[in-house]
């Protein structure tokens, strides 16, 4: 799973990064170009951990969720903002969009409202561009005498007047999930964070005078989050306390991100390894299996499923079966949140 952190500049996109990936983030050198960053982030589950306790294994790994920092000053550079600019982030899945909310070092009082409807707009424009350019080269096609293939001309269509009209993609879900449209990477069609950054001292929800629509909105207070993902465990709780923080702004974004991506865990277990794998809600076993390994797939059997509740219940696997709460699905199976599988399989 990656997001991108994008705002205007100044809104503290690199201060937020910092929050996110500071306290047990580990920055990576897989980013396209020099001056992106990338940063990979654990998952935190306590089900992860109670899995761990029962099996032993050698190996626990939680699940990940990437940042992406675009290069600085970049994305949102107002009036000149070229494709090139947004680019960098077409590769997310989700976007995380930083509002500042907080008065600048020059003195600026924020306009959290008006920097939304700003990017917003070059959001749909730079869209709008793609899906244009895509349209008459269809043109150009129909003349040559080579006809659309599929829908995807009806589609650019629909996503057109959208666009025109200043609405995201994201509004419409046919057209977001479309598989057609996937590889235009539209992005406003792309499931989005959108964080309120406030002062220290502000804990409070910015009052919108039109609040977008189809967004999640959290609010966080990115420099004093930043402070305290630098800090040891010990001063980090007695800031948390103070503050009247409950959740890191990590953990938080971490579960919005996996609900604005629609994305639950599932878990395999033995005495190598306790894993967690993120998958796409709805996704089926089989295609479950494949995340872990081609030829589990391919030679798929049955797969064992156990939930993680009833196995807390029961207190092993051994015992919920002989409680007949191990169930054995077949390919077609809706893999669930904390569903615990063995895939049975033959090669
Ligand atoms: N008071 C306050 N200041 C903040 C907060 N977040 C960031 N700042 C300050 O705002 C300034 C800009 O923050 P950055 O994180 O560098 O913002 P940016 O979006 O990365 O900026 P550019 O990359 O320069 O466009 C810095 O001086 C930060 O210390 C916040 O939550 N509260
Ligand atoms: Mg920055």
């Amino acid at each position: 799973m990656k997001l991108g952190i994008i705002g205007l500049p100044g809104s503290g996109r690199s201060t937020v990064f910092a929050a996110l990936t500071g306290a047990r983030g580990e920055e990576s050198d897989k980013g396209q170009r020099k001056d992106q960053r990338i940063g990979t982030v654990r998952v935190m589950d306590d089900r992860v951990d109670f899995l761990s306790r029962m099996y032993q294994p050698k190996k626990t790994t939680y699940a990940q969720v990437e940042y992406l920092l675009p290069s600085e000053g970049l994305v949102g550079s107002s009036s000149q903002t070229e494709g090139a600019l947004w680019n960098q982030v077409r590769i997310c899945d989700a976007l995380i969009r930083v509002l500042r909310h907080f008065r600048s070092i020059g003195g600026t009082e924020p306009t959290p409202e008006a920097d939304f409807w700003a990017l917003e707009e070059e959001m749909t424009l730079n869209d709008l561009m793609v899906v244009e350019k895509r349209l008459e080269r269809i043109e150009l096609d129909k003349k040559r005498g080579k006809g659309p293939e599929n829908d995807e001309e009806s589609l650019l269509l629909a996503c057109r007047t959208l666009l025109e009209n200043n609405q995201p993609i994201r509004l419409d879900s046919e057209l977001s999930t479309s598989p057609v449209l996937k590889g235009f990477t539209l992005l406003s069609a792309k499931p989005q964070l959108v964080i309120i950054n406030n002062e220290d001292d502000d804990e409070s929800m910015l009052e919108w005078q039109q609040k977008p629509e189809g967004l999640e909105i959290m609010v966080v207070r990115g420099r004093l989050e930043m402070d305290i993902a630098a800090m040891a465990p010990e001063e980090a709780r007695e800031f948390f306390a103070e503050y009247n923080i409950n959740d890191a702004a990590l953990d938080r974004v971490i579960q919005s991100s996996y609900k604005i991506l629609n994305q639950i865990s599932f878990f395999t277990v033995g005495e190598d390894e306790v894993k967690a794998w993120t998958i796409h809600q709805g996704t089926p076993a089989l295609e479950a299996a494949g995340e872990i390994h081609t030829d589990i797939q391919k030679g798929f059997i049955r797969a064992e499923v156990l939930a993680y509740d009833d196995l807390q219940k029961c207190g092993s696997f051994k015992d919920a079966k002989k409680a007949g709460l191990v169930r054995l699905e077949g390919k077609e199976y809706m893999v669930r949140d904390g569903d615990i599988i063995h895939f049975r399989f033959n090669i």
